[in-house]
């Protein structure tokens, strides 16, 4: 197992429509593995593998409470088959744009499909904090960040302040 480095935005890794996995093999296999031990040691209560700068569709999650019994979750190809009308507005944040966290609403309760790491295709429900971490995850895959459902002007800020912190890392080294 290995823990990764974690893109933080503006990578351009970030921004990319992520590849389907054709079979579930040993490397895919390492790879959630992988996912898990960065996201427990981040923490966070979701990874996709594009923010490791795996351009695949896999997510993991692990919405267990700390101290609780870890409930890690790992979805191969996963797709919404549907959304509720009802929506929630939820504090959200990401391991990829660190210490930061805004308001967004999303449909509050959606119906998955994925692979498992066994190949079997399964369907679930969700709600809760659940439906938000899988709609966030699978946004990863589409390239799609939350920022990207603010206001223009919120998000600009937090692409500026982000942008001029990676000229700044780059000067240094
Ligand atoms: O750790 C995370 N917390 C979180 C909180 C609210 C909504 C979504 C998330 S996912 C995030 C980890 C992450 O960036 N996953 O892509
Ligand atoms: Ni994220």
């Amino acid at each position: 197992m290995a823990k990764r480095p974690i893109l933080i935005l503006p990578d351009e890794r970030l921004r990319a429509i992520a590849e389907p996995i054709d079979k579930i093999d040993d490397e895919v296999k390492q790879l959630a593995k992988d996912m898990l031990e960065t996201m427990y040691d981040a923490p966070g209560i979701g990874l996709a593998a594009p923010q490791i700068g795996e351009l695949r569709r896999i997510v993991v999650m692990d919405l267990a409470k700390e101290g609780e019994t870890p409930e890690p979750i790992v979805m191969v190809n996963p797709e919404i088959l549907k959304y509720s009308d009802e929506t929630v507005v939820t504090e959200e944040g990401c391991l990829s744009i660190p210490e930061l966290y805004y308001d967004v609403e999303r449909p509050a309760e959606i119906t998955v499909r994925y692979t498992d790491l066994d190949g079997k295709v399964t369907e679930r429900d969700a709600g809760d904090r659940l439906a938000i971490c899988i709609q966030h995850e699978i946004d990863h895959l589409d390239g799609v960040l939350y920022i990207d459902y603010l206001s223009r002007l919120k998000r600009d800020r937090v692409l500026k302040k982000f942008q001029k912190a990676e000229r700044l890392s780059k000067k240094a080294s």
